[in-house]
């Protein structure tokens, strides 16, 4: 093997270990969740984000419609608007839909789930263990990695798309 070829190698197998340390996906029967993250929130707030994406593979719609979080009484799947220039946020009345062949992604300034009662604070590199409950596929366990407070998106999120 030349000097390079071994050079090549090497940082591949990197690039692969950096990618399996960071992703973590999910399965439901027929949905696929990706990197669900939660943003930290500042001392004695009441209230967080969390967002993932979902992806249909299947042929039949299906519907996010809540799920839980240690550390919240609630949660709940909400959606950002604009109303004029004000900023509202509001539950997703009968939950998010994901068509087939549709991925849909839960963002800041978008729709996200909404962890409500928080008992304490969220700290920035926790991972917090939570479920999300969908309509056909079930309830399914997921971890949420905490980002910075300010995170537009998740530091590690991989956009395979
Ligand atoms: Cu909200």
């Amino acid at each position: 093997m030349s000097k390079l070829t071994v050079f090549v190698c090497a940082s591949a197998l990197a690039v692969a270990s950096a990618s399996i340390a960071l992703a973590h996906d999910y399965k439901a029967g027929m949905l696929k969740i990706g990197h669900p993250w939660a943003r930290a929130t500042p001392n004695g707030a009441q209230v967080g984000g969390g967002y993932l994406t979902v992806e249909n593979t299947g042929t039949e719609a299906d519907k996010l419609v809540g799920g839980t979080l240690t550390g919240a009484g609630r949660v709940e799947v909400h959606q950002m608007s604009m109303e004029g220039s004000v900023m509202k946020m509001a539950p997703v009345e009968g939950g998010l839909v994901i068509k087939p062949r549709e991925i849909v992604t839960l963002k800041p300034g978008g729709y996200h789930l909404m962890f409500l009662d928080l008992k304490g604070q969220i700290k920035k590199g926790e991972m917090l263990k939570g479920s999300l409950e969908f309509e056909k596929a079930g309830k399914v366990e997921v971890e949420f990695k905490v980002e910075a407070i300010a995170a537009k998106k998740s530091e590690s999120g991989h956009d395979h798309h």
